[in-house]
């Protein structure tokens, strides 16, 4: 027995939809750290605890990687050629990387002008067939679906439900981890497959069914329980300007500085209010300027560096902390969904700017003697 860790569809075969003849597509992805925030509660005097999933430490950077070994894998065992998606950026990282791993072309829609840097970079690197569109995500979405009915593309997007199966293997390492559920699970809310994602697996670790699993037939042979005894509590945030889950209704024109989720038009609508609805949970939304704070106050207080709409689990935890509807001595996992990196530009535009100094000893004294702590 090897202890060399080789991806989640090997860790979690027994629980997925893949057999031992399966091609199993994998980067290594899912394994990822849970890190106890310790200062931040400290700091905003909460007696509670506040666990981080960092998705960002994902191969390509975000927790898409999960959904995506799945997806291309299996796609791989159907003889696709070709995979294709929509994308604010991240599943487009993801579906470029992993299609090279298999040697598949890649096919992906971006909304121009609308994704950070990073994920623009990913996509291009691993030579997929990058195609800005004069629209957004969800103009994107629709067309997808409307090619890939006559043409021999494989959808990658969280349509697919092999995408969900990999991504609920989140909620098995949190278990493993904590040795039962947490009270409460809060994340980002986007197209809305990840909440979804995450509900099965709670769901699964207990042994218990939910309306969130979209096609039976695709999961695994149902093997459940013995994880767990709970489920948590999940809470989803939306950015103000692309809040469909708050609004009760679609939304025409998303505009979000984390553009990640600037998604007005989520196609997993039905099953993220079943997760919401199941556990008793809740959604909330977050302006872009509370957004960026939580990001800063991370990455400032815990040295953790997530994207924008990560640090949107940290805005609304410490919103619905203020309020009391998360009270004290409760445990909080927050997924942060992405690696900060992913959008230098919006880093950079909220830091202080470095010095610039003659490279002389004085100079450089005086900029340590002005900033050192008294
Ligand atoms: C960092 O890449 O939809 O609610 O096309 O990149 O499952 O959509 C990204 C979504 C949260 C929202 N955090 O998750 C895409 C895309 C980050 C993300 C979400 C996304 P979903």
């Amino acid at each position: 027995m090897t202890h060399h860790y080789t991806g989640l569809i090997n860790r979690y075969r027994d629980r997925l939809p893949v057999s031992a003849n399966t091609p199993v597509v994998s980067l290594n992805e899912g394994n990822t750290p849970l890190i106890e925030l310790v200062n931040l509660p400290k700091k905003i005097k909460k007696d509670v605890r506040i666990l981080a999933k960092f998705e960002g430490l994902n191969p390509t950077g975000s927790f898409k990687d999960r959904g995506m070994t799945m997806a291309v894998t299996k796609a791989i065992e159907a003889g696709a050629r070709a995979i294709i998606c929509a994308s604010t950026g991240n599943t487009s990282a993801a579906a470029a990387a992993y299609a090279a791993r298999a040697g598949i072309a890649c096919f992906v829609l971006i909304p121009e002008g609308k994704i950070a840097l990073g994920k623009l970079s990913q996509a291009m690197m691993h030579g997929s067939v990058v195609i800005q569109i004069r629209g957004n995500f969800d103009d994107g979405m629709r067309l997808v679906q409307e090619v890939a009915r006559t043409l021999p593309l494989n959808i990658v997007n969280s349509i697919n439900p092999y995408r969900l199966q990999g991504q609920k293997t989140i909620a098995f390492e949190i278990v493993e981890a904590l040795g039962e559920c947490p009270d409460y699970h809060v994340l980002p809310v986007g197209n809305a497959g990840n909440i979804s994602a995450h509900w099965i697996g709670y769901s699964e670790a207990v042994g218990l069914k939910t309306e969130s699993c979209p096609n039976l037939e695709v999961a695994a042979p149902y093997k459940t329980g013995g994880l767990a005894t709970k489920r948590p509590i999940m809470v989803g945030y939306q950015a103000s300007g692309a809040a469909p889950f708050l609004r009760g209704a679609m939304v025409d024109q998303p505009e979000t500085v984390a553009t990640a989720i600037r998604i007005g038009h989520p196609v997993s609508w039905k099953l993220a209010w079943a997760a919401k609805n199941e556990s008793g949970g809740w959604f909330n939304e977050c302006s872009d300027e509370e957004i960026l704070r939580a990001q800063k106050l991370l990455a400032d207080t815990e040295g953790i560096f997530c994207e924008p709409a990560s640090a949107i689990s940290i805005a609304g935890l410490l919103k619905d902390l203020e309020r009391s509807v998360i009270g004290e001595g409760s445990m909080i996992v927050c997924t942060l969904t992405g690696h900060g990196l992913k959008d230098p530009d919006t880093a950079i535009a909220q830091s202080s700017k470095p010095f610039l100094v003659d490279a002389t000893r004085t100079a450089i004294e005086a900029v340590i003697g002005e900033n050192m702590p008294k």
